[in-house]
């Protein structure tokens, strides 16, 4: 980290303007040397954090006009100098810059290595770095919001909560197993056990809660299942607002995996057309048809087409039976033509399941489609701010993991078993706490965490 870095950190292409920032010990140095202000103004004659006027150099040569700024650390998004340079927009300007700004000594940055100094130098914590990058690559307001909330600490405040509580009992334990014959306060194996109950509850809490938090910052992933020629494509064209998939009355059209992404009231709602799930003897329907009953896989919920024309075929009769135990919605397509489905059949395989009868020729019942789904997955209004939404994955894994030695060590408390063996248990804990926030997280980890970031972030 010794090293000054430098990159664009705007994104590359026509724009008014593009920003190069620099970040580390020489940044102003560097800065001062480029820099040339109105009657040759050094750039540290200017006031820190203020904005000045003037023309990137080098030597006589004008690279660019611009505005550049400044910041001493400790104060600034590294904790380190830094300088930002708005030049013109474009790719050239802050190529043109960033090249000079490397030839003067800065090195160029990695992806994410502002947010890593950032976090290294203890500005932010893991948690709250992995929310920038969800910031910067959501794709929708909800998202968006999962992420500021994180970054303002949310993950960050419970799991420092929970790890003081763990560590105020396991200094309790280590007391006890170091001087057994001292007469000092030591607390009881029933206060040890509320303690841990009272942990293993808010970890519940939290990885219910991070369910919705997942679907908030990944989205809905909705499969479109039937056999050919029921209105799959159809489907996803109204839904998507787009003439993405082909449509025609040629059962097996689609042979593909086709993806739309919606904005479901906030919601991204991914939404998978796959090919109509049929035995055929055509090599490239089958693969497609493959295809199809892999991405049942990693749904979270399926739309399974019939076609209400026509009487329930041995073809829809597997289909819905692959939908058993999924979150599922079945759509009575073609409600315009004469009615030859007995829903009783529907509910002999499937149960209970939620069933729409759309047109989806007639734009009937599709808005129903949409009220379902999100009744299904929030049952009304997502309030961000009110809770905490774990919803990164490396994070869940890691508190579900606290949950088990937590777990593992109530039970050992139950059993009378001895409270060395406890204390392994609830230090395995409280090492996986802290990877969430990254207070014990491996090098190789953290620099797989960084090299999703863009550059220049
Ligand atoms: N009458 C009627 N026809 C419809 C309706 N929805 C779709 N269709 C027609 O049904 C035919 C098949 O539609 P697609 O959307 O291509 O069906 P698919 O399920 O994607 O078919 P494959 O890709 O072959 O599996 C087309 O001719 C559509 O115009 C509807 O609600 N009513
Ligand atoms: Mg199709």
């Amino acid at each position: 980290m010794s090293n000054t870095i430098a990159a664009i950190s705007t994104a590359i292409g026509e724009a008014g303007i593009g920003i190069v920032r620099m970040s580390g010990k020489n940044s102003l140095e560097i800065g001062k040397e480029v820099f040339k202000g109105i009657n040759d103004k050094k750039l540290d004659e200017y006031e820190n954090r203020k904005m000045a006027y003037g023309h990137i150099v080098n030597g006589n040569e004008v690279i660019d006009e611009v505005l550049i700024a400044y910041m001493k650390e400790p104060y600034t998004y590294t904790k380190e100098n830094m300088v930002e340079i708005y030049c013109h927009g474009g790719i050239i300007a802050v190529r043109r810059v960033l090249d000079l700004l490397l030839e003067k000594g800065a090195m160029i940055a990695e992806p994410g290595e502002f947010t890593k100094r950032a976090f290294l130098n203890g500005r932010l914590d893991l948690s709250q770095a992995e929310a920038v990058i969800d910031m910067i690559h959501s794709k929708t307001e909800k998202s968006y919001d999962i992420g500021l909330s994180q970054l303002d600490g949310s993950i960050s405040k419970e799991v420092s909560d929970l790890r003081n509580r763990l560590i105020g009992i396991m200094a309790n334990i280590v007391a006890e197993i170091d001087f057994p014959e001292e007469d000092i306060e030591t607390i009881t194996l029933n206060e040890i056990a509320n303690g841990l109950k009272y942990i293993s509850e808010r970890i519940d809490h939290l990885l219910v809660n991070s369910k919705r938090g997942q679907i908030l910052r990944d989205g809905i992933n909705t499969v479109i299942l039937g056999r050919p020629n029921v209105g799959k494509s159809s489907l996803l064209n109204t839904l998507s607002k787009k003439n993405r998939a082909i449509v025609t009355n040629i059962p097996g059209t689609t042979r593909d995996i086709i993806e739309e992404y919606i904005n479901l009231d906030g919601i991204p709602l991914k939404i998978i057309d796959t090919a109509g799930i049929r035995e055929t003897s055509d090599l490239v329907e089958k693969i497609g048809v493959d295809l199809a009953r892999d991405a049942i896989k990693d749904a979270n919920l399926l739309l399974v087409v019939l076609d209400n024309s026509e009487s329930l075929n041995s073809e829809d009769r597997e289909i819905l039976q692959l939908a058993k135990d999924k979150n599922t919605i079945v759509i009575v397509n073609k409600s315009d033509l004469e009615n030859k489905i007995d829903s009783k059949e529907i509910e002999m395989i499937l149960g209970n399941v939620k069933t729409i009868t759309t047109s989806i020729l007639n734009n009937d019942g599709v808005d129903d489609i949409l009220d379902t789904i999100k009744d299904m997955f929030f049952g009304g209004e997502i309030k961000v701010e009110s809770d905490v939404y774990l919803s990164n994955v490396r994070h869940i894994d890691a508190l579900k993991r606290t949950k088990k030695s937590i777990e593992s060590a109530l039970l050992d408390v139950n059993n009378n078993v001895p409270l060395d063996c406890i204390e392994v248990d609830l230090s395995d804990g409280l090492e996986y706490l802290g990877q969430i926030t990254g207070e014990s997280i491996g090098e190789d980890i953290l620099d797989k965490i960084f090299s999703e970031f863009c550059l220049g972030k």
